[in-house]
């Protein structure tokens, strides 16, 4: 059993003792026994995060030294690769390959908050008056509740974590109760780089348990989520009893446009990947495949060839190609939407059916799933299944493929594939998603700002503006020569 609850500098076993087995999605195995946190260790992790902020032992370090603890992260990260992959793999079932890709970028994430935060500085603002200055500054916005989702868990916490320690706020962590083991090995490299005590804290634990004292105390000024829209949604109105900033990514539905015009061997292959890339346990997945009518038949014909090529298995299975859903509760969601998209009259035209391979049995797998004859009056094209299923619907013109890709609440991402230039430019700019791909799907970069319009929440990450969530804005105003201001009468 490790005490997984890290506080004040210090790691220690949930207030009443309690644990949770983490188990592997792949087979069922037993990783690891961690601590079960609760309401006092949620407080108790509030109370270290204000305390360590009110007494600026980080903010007084300044941008220049913070930014130099953040390299030395991302240094560290990089040095513990393969034990990362491996804590990662174990708690997701995800190859051991794709946690790799996923460490190299959190190290890169940590690299450009360290290159943000040696470049900031204060803007000056012309007072019209010349013994006046006035200037912006930026200060860290206090203590922060970062809450992560299990997909990515590491890359998602470090699309938090970094911004806010280059912005000199503390905080509280929660990773997923499903994975912690990489936030456990995060804040042993913070506290290996020299964090100051108190101002990185983590409690492993139950959202629906912890997660309203991470989103209602008074003494927490920010919160930061990814995960599910209900979640989401709660966070929001929950944090409005104290006015707090709130950071929300809460996934998508995404639209995957292709005219006949386009480069379809690519497209193909990328239609192919975007919906079935871990297993679409990915908020920008490409579930919605949207084709000009006159390929369609072509496109369908050759996804679901390559859709019965592609091989489950576990994190050390070398002919695996994807792993399985992160949990049985998952597999069991996945599988009622399918359900449901086949009585709203989807035709299922490849997998559906778990597995009955014998080395896939003691896992939450579920094959890549196609559905066609889809429309936008359906619940499988309009929520997210966040498992493999794909469904596919048709257009005739570019306006109606404008109009199915905005017909959803969610925002994320999207994509459109054409040879002609003029047109993917209109298409991209009438697209309301938070990401559009040109001939492309799913590359991002940690310089270019992440986050969605509509339901799929609201602020950035990564980017600028991924830093600038973590900072409050404000203006000093500095008078060389004071004299009366003469406004009211002094009778003398
Ligand atoms: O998410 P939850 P779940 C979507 C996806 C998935 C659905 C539900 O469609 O099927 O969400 O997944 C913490 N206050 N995404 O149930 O519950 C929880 O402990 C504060 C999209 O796993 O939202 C975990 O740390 N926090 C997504 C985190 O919220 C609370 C990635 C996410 O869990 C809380 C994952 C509360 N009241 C799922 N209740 C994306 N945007 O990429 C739970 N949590």
């Amino acid at each position: 059993m490790r005490s997984s609850i890290f506080i004040d500098g210090e790691w220690r076993p949930a207030s009443d003792g309690a644990t949770r087995e983490i188990r592997s999605p792949a087979d069922g195995s037993l990783i690891a026994t961690v601590s079960e946190g609760k309401i006092d260790d949620a407080l108790a992790a509030i109370a270290a995060a204000r305390s360590s902020f009110d007494s600026g032992v980080f903010t007084s370090w300044g941008w220049a030294r913070r930014s130099a603890l953040l390299a030395t992260v991302a240094d560290l990260l990089e040095r513990d690769v393969e034990l990362i992959a491996a804590l990662e793999s174990g708690d997701t079932g995800k190859r051991i390959i794709e946690s790799k890709y996923d460490v190299a970028d959190v190290a890169a994430t940590f690299r450009h908050f360290a290159q943000l935060a040696s470049e900031q500085h204060d803007k000056k603002i012309d007072s019209g008056i010349p013994h006046v200055s006035s200037r912006i500054t930026y200060d860290a916005i206090g203590v922060c509740s970062l809450i992560g989702p299990w997909n990515y868990p590491l890359l998602q916490i470090a699309w938090k974590v970094a911004p806010a320690l280059a912005a000199g706020c503390s905080f509280i962590l929660k990773p997923s109760e499903l994975t912690p083991s990489t936030a456990m090995h995060l804040l042993k490299l913070l506290e290996e780089a020299g964090v100051p005590r108190g101002v990185a804290n983590l409690v492993t634990g139950a959202g629906s348990v912890i997660g309203d004292t991470l989103t209602t105390d008074p003494r927490v000024d920010f919160v930061s989520f990814t995960g599910g829209l209900s979640t989401g949604k709660r966070i929001m109105s929950k944090a409005a009893e104290t006015v707090k900033k709130v950071a929300l990514e809460l996934g998508g539905k995404n639209p995957h446009i292709i005219f006949a015009d386009a480069d379809l061997d690519a497209a193909t292959d990328f239609a192919v990947t975007a919906a079935f890339l871990h297993s679409g346990q990915v908020c920008s997945a490409g579930t919605r495949l949207i084709l000009e009518r006159s390929i369609h038949d072509q496109v369908v014909t050759e996804i679901v060839r390559r859709a019965k090529l592609i091989r489950l298995g576990g994190p050390t299975d070398l002919t695996a190609e994807t792993g399985p859903l992160i949990s049985e509760g998952h597999l069991k969601k996945v599988e009622e939407y399918l359900a449901r998209g086949v009585q709203e009259g989807a035709k299922l035209l490849v997998g559906g059916v778990r597995s009955t391979a014998p080395e896939l049995s003691r896992g939450w797998y579920f094959p890549p799933t196609i559905l066609d004859n889809c429309d936008t009056s359906m619940y499988c094209v309009q929520e997210e299944s966040f498992g493999p299923i794909m469904t596919v619907e048709v257009f005739e013109s570019e306006e109606e493929a404008i109009r199915l890709g905005n017909d959803t609440i969610y925002g994320l991402s999207g994509a459109v594939w054409s040879k002609d230039n003029a047109k993917t430019e209109r298409v991209s700019k009438a697209l309301r998603h938070g990401t559009v791909w040109i001939n492309d799907y799913g590359p991002y970069k940690p310089a270019a700002e992440w986050g969605g319009f509509k339901a799929s929440g609201n602020g950035r990450e990564l980017g600028e503006h991924g830093l600038q969530e973590y900072l409050e804005i404000k203006h000093i105003w500095t008078n060389n020569s004071p004299s009366k201001s003469g406004w009211f009468a002094d009778g003398i």
